[in-house]
């Protein structure tokens, strides 16, 4: 297959005036007959031939003007000639739902229609000019019997046909692009509100989901009322629409999609209740419902002009999603949280065979570009942006933005351009970020002599796949000083780094200043500093600033293991008398402090033990990061069982921020006492748990205790009945199993005939679950590599998206020792030797290998 080239950009040569869809919709048959005002493009190739997209399309007729033509039909679309001006191209093509497992375009799941269309999945609804540059307005007609019939925009006419069969109009006034397209057709039930605007625009808000899950919709709704709310005081940004649609669907390779008016999401992302989900599920569908609903304005009023421009909706939409969240809970908990989901997925890939720059080059399937370093990344520099442009600047630039584009398909050069008018800066070297992969190493060498402090930095960037040389980005770095005796010398301030090495000094101290460097984590970049542990534990203690306060004890975690790993170090005894300040401290927010507590994953220590140029074995990081955590319960036993008590909270559940908090620190002390008694107190909670946090956070512990048997049989006997509960009752079997047993769990769960394995949920908890078993996946007989290749090559004849994405659970394949190696390449090659292997997972596989 050809990769696609962003320097090969070239306009559409006709423009989309106006959209007419008709669906009928069968399982087996469904017609879709479109109608499209067409009228050659100034800007674009001028010529008689127009090119439409189209994949697995049965075509019917088709007609210019009303005058029947017959295209040229090739594998991915057709070619037509077409009169000099404006014309009416009309066709007629049969589809069929029912038999689509891939999840892209138009599919059923449990007897509903739904669509998936971005990346480029409405090519395989009609033939169209599928590119996000190519905006109309579209009216859209579905005639069914199913109750519910959706699509995008605000609802119009409705009637029935002939023979009885009901259809409904809609009609979407605002130009869009084809990948926003959405319809849903089902026995729906909605948990209705309503919305009123800044402008007092009075909006229907709708939540549709299956019947019998109505009362699981409450806290989306909340979620989404917050989020209108947020966007208009924060952004300025109104909603648009009579109505606001949001569907949730049980088979979805994604978490959720934007379409304009009608957002489709995974059910796991909207359905909740005390009972079913956890404190971890109700912050995600927060930020989702906040992400796909910003996405209104950030990706639809102004969109992409190509595929390469993704970071241009997701990495601002993203960033935007933080900021709501950070202001619904608590700034520097979110921040936290955001780090280490950057580090743990980002920094994996961008230092490994699947790294690619923020805005890619090149691509042969584009789904396999929505990444962590698109979205999570491309957030990062955002915040970069933000902060060395300055609040004010920031928000002047955004309103130029949405005034400038709305109604454009933009590129990361229009948004530098933005910034570039409104602060006169120069962007040029900044706008690296966006195309040079790898995450920056920043060291720092100090020096205090006569008063005056200088930090000397020096950044360097490795080299990634296709990328040898790297120049040097500007990097803000937030540092503060603090005095020996804990007071701030120097409050924030932002350096900023252009040079590849560059010095900053500060004047008139009395004494040698400790330093908090990239406070905040003011860049994306790994900080290489040697320190000792009394000054990580000096920070832990006294940093003003929260983030690099977590990081210190973060850090001092980490540098224990590390030596625990490498010579079988005892425990430092400085780390745990850090962290038993820590947990006493009852100034500092629970959910601070169970951060900090928190032990770095083993795939973390992997990482780091390889940036030191030792090969990491998992089973002996396994064992270390055992071993310490029992050190942590045996130093805090004698404050454990009054935290446990402390962090009890009478009444019932309720989902917001600081109840969370006090149960991620209550669970902690229940983790840490279950190595001290062996579970009974773990095997209480369970009994009394009446809340999904609760009852699988005890769960988990007696699994990893080898008590789990009967609360396992047990909780499967209460729950078997819920798709979503039980996805995380597999999940947490082979992630908590001991690593020698997680196999052949995983291997025994898979035969159950619960285990819908077409179903990216159920998928994702198994399979995924195993790979996040580091020690159990890394078994050293292989086992484990052979278990989820073999099941990577079932699912790409399913759904090639789902198993695309799963692949990446080898990229970390260059760190281990040759013998891990050897077996990862074998189940990968076999992988790549499937027949008829799919273009999106022959992509992956062949990235991965390198
Ligand atoms: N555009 C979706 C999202 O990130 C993913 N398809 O919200
Ligand atoms: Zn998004």
């Amino acid at each position: 297959p050809q990769a696609v080239r962003l320097e090969d950009y070239t306009p559409w040569s006709h423009v989309v005036d106006r959209v007419q869809l008709t669906f009928r919709l069968d399982p087996r048959a469904t017609r879709v007959i479109s109608r499209l005002s067409l009228e050659p493009n100034p800007a674009g190739p001028q010529g008689r031939r127009m090119f439409l997209h189209g994949e697995g399309l049965t075509l019917i007729r088709a007609s210019i003007d009303g005058r029947a033509v017959t295209p040229d039909l090739t594998p991915d679309g057709l070619y037509c000639d077409v009169p000099e001006g404006p014309f009416t191209w009309e066709c007629e093509v049969e589809i069929a739902p029912e038999g689509n497992t891939a999840l892209e375009g138009l599919y059923m799941s449990n007897g509903m229609y739904c669509t998936q269309c971005e990346a480029e999945g409405f090519r395989k609804i009609t033939y169209y000019p599928d590119r996000p540059d190519v905006m109309a307005p579209f009216d859209v007609r579905v005639e069914s019997a199913m109750p519910v019939l959706l699509s995008n925009g605000n609802p119009g006419a409705t009637g029935t046909l002939a023979d009885g069969t009901p259809w409904v109009e809609w009609h979407d006034p605002w130009p869009k692009p084809s990948y926003l397209f959405a319809l849903v057709a089902g026995d729906l039930r909605a948990h209705s509100d309503r919305f009123t605007t800044a402008s007092d625009r009075d909006v229907a808000l709708n939540i549709w989901v299956r019947p019998g899950d109505e009362d699981r919709c409450a806290y989306a709704m909340d979620a989404l009322k917050r989020s209108m709310a947020w966007d208009e005081q924060v952004y300025g940004r109104e909603y648009d629409l009579d109505v606001f649609n949001i569907v949730a669907v049980d088979d979805f390779n994604m978490g959720a999609m934007e379409n304009k008016g009608l957002n489709i999401f995974n059910s796991k992302y909207v359905l909740a209740s005390p009972q079913t989900a956890t404190d971890r599920d109700y912050e995600l569908i927060e930020g989702i419902i906040a992400h796909e609903y910003f996405h209104n304005w950030t990706g639809n009023r102004i969109t992409c002009r190509d595929w390469f421009q993704l970071c241009l909706k997701e990495g601002l939409t993203v960033f935007r999603d933080q900021q709501f969240s950070g202001d619904q809970r608590s700034v520097p908990v979110k921040r936290i949280e955001d780090v280490l989901q950057l580090r743990a997925r980002q920094f994996r890939e961008d230092n490994g065979p699947l790294a690619h720059p923020v805005r890619p080059s090149s691509y042969i399937e584009i789904n396999n570009f929505y990444t962590a370093t698109v979205y999570e990344k491309g957030a990062e520099v955002i915040g970069m942006l933000k902060l060395l442009v300055g609040d004010a600047q920031y928000a002047e630039a955004l309103a130029l933005y949405f005034d400038r584009h709305d109604g454009d398909a933009a590129t990361i050069e229009d948004w530098l351009a933005v910034f570039e008018d409104v602060t006169k800066r120069d962007l040029r070297q900044f706008s690296r970020w966006y195309t040079q992969a790898g995450t920056p190493r920043l060291s720092v060498e100090e020096t205090f002599d006569a008063g005056t402090y200088t930090l000397r930095f020096r950044q360097r960037t490795p080299p990634t796949p296709g990328q040898a040389e790297k120049l040097p980005q500007v990097i803000p770095i937030a540092v503060g000083l603090l005095a020996p005796d804990g007071s701030e010398v120097v409050p924030t301030t932002v350096l900023e780094m252009t040079q590849e090495e560059q010095s900053f000094s500060f004047d008139g101290l009395a004494a040698r200043p400790v330093p908090s460097l990239l406070r905040g984590f003011s860049a994306p970049v790994i900080l290489d500093r040697a320190s000792d542990a009394a000054e990580r534990a000096f920070l832990l203690a006294h940093d003003t600033d929260a983030f690099n306060r977590w990081e210190a004890g973060r850090s001092l975690a980490k540098e224990v293991l590390l030596r625990m790993v490498g010579d079988n170090a005892p425990p430092s005894a400085d780390y745990l008398a850090a962290l038993d300040q820590v947990l006493a401290d009852d100034t500092l927010d629970p959910a601070f402090r169970a951060l900090v507590l928190q032990l770095p994953s083993e795939d973390d220590i992997a990482q780091s033990l390889h940036d030191n140029g030792t090969t990491p074995d998992p089973t002996a990081i396994h064992i270390a990061r055992d071993a310490l955590a029992h050190a942590q319960a045996e130093a805090l036993a004698p404050k454990l069982p009054a935290l446990f008590d402390a962090m009890t909270r009478p009444g019932p559940y309720t989902p917001d921020a600081e109840a969370a908090g006090c149960r991620a620190l209550r669970h902690i002390a229940l983790s840490l006492l279950t190595r001290l008694d062996g579970g009974d107190r773990a095997a209480q909670e369970f009994d009394r748990a009446d809340n999904m946090t609760e009852e699988l956070g005890a769960l988990g512990l007696l699994i990893r205790a080898g008590r789990g048997t009967d609360p396992v049989a047990r909780f499967a006997e209460r729950w078997g009945h819920d798709r979503l509960v039980m996805d995380k009752w597999f999940q947490l079997q082979v992630n908590m199993a001991p690593p020698e047993q997680a196999v052949t769990r995983a291997e025994t769960l898979a035969q159950r005939p619960d285990f819908d394995w077409k179903n990216p949920n159920k998928f994702r908890a198994l399979i995924g679950g195993l790979a996040a078993n580091a020690a159990g996946f890394h078994d050293p007989s292989g086992a484990g590599y052979r278990f989820v290749g073999e099941w990577l090559s079932r699912l790409d004849k399913v759904n090639p998206q789902t198993t695309a994405r799963m692949t990446t659970v080898f990229e970390t394949w260059p760190r281990y020792d040759a013998d891990r190696q050897d077996m990862i390449r074998e189940t990968l090659t076999r992988i790549a030797n499937t027949p008829d292997l799919s273009r999106d997972t022959a992509e992956m596989v062949s990235r991965i290998l390198g």
